[in-house]
């Protein structure tokens, strides 16, 4: 049976539908994406909650002219279908295949990169500023979750561009969710919105019935002022955006077609900053998404009737982590834990149902995140801070000013420390070692199995004192890899002795090193493998005391290579008078793509195999 999508591939061809063709058109998207996402995994719940709202930007808006920026950019599926990429999204997250986000190298229909949050409306309004500098003629549209307005970047955007005289729209795709439930004043305050009855949608009607209200004499026109104002507040929508500057229009159905085209083309001849507040349920339209959209935020592969996850497992390296703070925090009342907006993928929903009193999600706002830990801890308690790695990147000054240079007690929690795959370049986190060793007090260490990350973290709450982080992987990992002594501040351990080449590494990469020690075994090469613990204070000695034997030094991390592990021993051993072959393996200095782990690990040369060659290219230089 043929269906209307089998004939769209542009925005113009959805403009010559009529609004029930597009309606049904609605529901084919919406089944061609839960049985795509189904296979591939990816953002469903997102997508599925903005597919009239896609539909009718474009038909409204004439892309790629007008130029639309998704925050985050998780929930563009439905656009990229709209624009030229529906034959391609069985590719969609795989390696060379379509990005999940957007991507300007991709499609000239993605106007701005995103994967991390809250930077849409900047973005727009620098796009917006821009075009009229240069006497040019569109729209400039930012679509941001409600999720996303919680981020720092959003309020600082929304201060400037409200008093900015750019046309600019931005779009608020308000489902009450973030990842999980959304958090904070402002969530408040638009659900406020969506519940109670407004009788006036717009400030001019508003003023037109205030001006009515007659006053008699000065002090009684005062009076009236101040209660006009406060009449506004009470009976007018959105109050908070128009004093910021934007013309407020909404709450708007964000399912219903109609309205959502009638409000998009009122936004789009509008001087001046806008913001539509449309409203949208998550997940919609697939009844497991919609009854669990935390759930359905992120999916791996699911069967489509039973809503069942494919292949999911045993514990990860994040449910460990939540599971052991819980007995840490069980032991001293002290300790609390903080996360932007990802309870789930931090392991603390346990946490949050054990220790709701001790417990925040601050929303998606790691800078504050880090600084309201630095203020827990300068008074008394030991916060645990679990952020993404490729998230803690917005904390950076927060880590180094706040909580560094006061050597304050804060524990990080670093998880999806190294490449996590499918998300791609945004949210590979293999910057965090190179930024984190720079930051004096700072204690950096990396498990290389569960057993480790325990002992990690009993070290890091109850027998360090100043700023220590513990960064692991995403996904799941061995229980036990080795038998090891408890942590010792700075102390390496030697895993194998051997005497031909020393191997380096930390965190996950020592099962790595140990396969290839026995591969190199077999050839009679005996390495010698060391497994730091620290990345920061670095066990230098012990390095330097098994390279002096080897002459050949391999290092190997789940990190860039630039200022990372591997170059921090180097720069160490620079310091000495010492002649040797050495080879730093971790990522390139480029921006890591998308595509499995296995397959990056591969082609970065950073599986077994490829080490194992690289060992013996440098023990032939070493012979030579
Ligand atoms: C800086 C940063 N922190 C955390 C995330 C992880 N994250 C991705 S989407 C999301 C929730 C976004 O909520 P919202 O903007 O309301 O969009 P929705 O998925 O509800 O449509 C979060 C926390 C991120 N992308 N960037």
């Amino acid at each position: 049976m043929t269906q209307l999508l089998d004939n769209i591939n542009f925005p113009e061809d959805i403009k010559k539908l009529s609004i029930e063709q597009v309606k049904e058109l609605g529901d084919e998207i919406r089944a061609f994406l839960i049985e795509k996402v189904s296979k591939t995994g990816g953002h469903l719940a997102s997508n599925l909650g903005v597919v009239e709202l896609t539909l009718a930007l474009h038909r409204v808006f004439d892309t790629p002219k007008d130029k639309i920026i998704w925050d985050v950019g998780h929930q563009s599926y439905v656009h990229k279908m709209l624009t030229g990429r529906k034959d391609k999204f069985e590719t969609i997250r795989k390696l060379g295949g379509l990005s999940g986000f957007p991507k300007t190298k991709e499609s000239e229909y993605d106007v701005f990169n995103t994967g991390h949050s809250s930077t849409s409306v900047s973005a727009a309004l620098g796009i917006a500023k821009a075009r009229d500098m240069k006497n040019e003629k569109y729209s400039v549209i930012a679509v941001i979750g409600d999720g996303a307005l919680t981020g720092g970047m959003a309020f600082e955007a929304l201060n400037d561009a409200g008093r900015s005289p750019n046309n600019l729209i931005v779009i608020l795709n308000d489902n009450e969710m973030s990842i999980s439930k959304n958090v904070g004043g402002l969530s408040r305050y638009l659900s406020k919105i969506r519940t109670e009855p407004f009788y006036f949608k717009v400030k001019e009607d508003i003023d037109i019935f205030l001006n009515k209200i007659p006053a008699i004499g000065k002090s009684a026109a005062k009076a009236l002022g101040r209660v006009k104002g406060t009449i506004k507040y009470m009976i007018m929508p959105g109050i908070i955006f128009e004093e910021l500057g934007f013309k407020y229009l909404g709450p708007i159905d964000g399912h219903n077609l109609l309205e959502l085209e009638n409000v998009l083309t009122r936004a789009k001849k509008a001087k001046g900053p806008v913001l539509v507040h449309v409203c949208t349920q998550k997940g919609k339209g697939y009844t497991y998404a919609e009854e669990n959209p935390a759930v359905y935020h992120g999916i791996s592969p699911f069967e489509i009737e039973t809503g069942e996850v494919i292949a999911n497992s045993g514990p990860s390296y994040s449910d460990m982590f939540g599971k052991e703070i819980i007995d840490i925090a069980e032991k001293d009342k002290r300790v609390v834990a903080i996360t932007a907006a990802m309870p789930h993928g931090t392991g603390l929903d346990g946490f949050s149902k054990r220790f709701p009193d001790r417990f925040f999600d601050v929303g998606i706002a790691e800078q504050h995140a880090v600084t309201f830990a630095a203020g827990l801890a300068s008074n008394g308690m030991v916060p645990v801070v679990a952020l993404y790695s490729s998230f803690l990147q917005r904390a950076y000054d927060q880590v180094l000013h706040d909580v560094a240079l006061q050597n304050l007690h804060v524990v990080f929690a670093i998880d999806r420390a190294g490449i996590v795959g499918e998300d791609g370049e945004t949210h590979q986190g293999i910057y965090d070692i190179s930024f984190m060793r720079h930051i004096p007090n700072m204690t950096l260490l990396a498990p290389c199995d569960y057993n480790e990350l325990r002992k990690m973290l009993w070290y890091a709450v109850f027998e360090h004192d100043g700023p220590i982080a513990i960064r692991y992987p995403r996904g799941k990992g061995p229980e036990k890899l080795l038998d090891t002594p408890p942590v010792k501040m700075g102390q390496s351990l030697i895993v194998k002795e051997g005497k031909d080449v020393t191997i380096a590494t930390i965190g996950n990469k020592l099962e790595v090193a140990l396969e290839v020690q026995q591969k190199l075994e077999r050839l009679n090469i005996s390495a010698e493998v060391i497994y730091s613990r620290f990345i920061k204070p670095l066990d230098v000695n012990t390095i330097l005391g098994s390279v002096l034997k080897t002459g050949a030094l391999v290092t190997i991390e789940d990190n860039a290579m630039e200022g990372g592990y591997g170059s921090r021993i180097l720069e160490m051993i620079s310091q000495k008078d010492i002649n040797i072959r050495s080879k730093v393996i971790g990522y390139p200095d480029s921006f890591i793509p998308h595509g499995s782990i296995r397959e990056l690990q591969h082609i970065y040369r950073l599986d077994a195999d490829s080490i194992y060659n690289d060992v013996l290219k440098l023990l032939n230089k070493k012979r030579g």
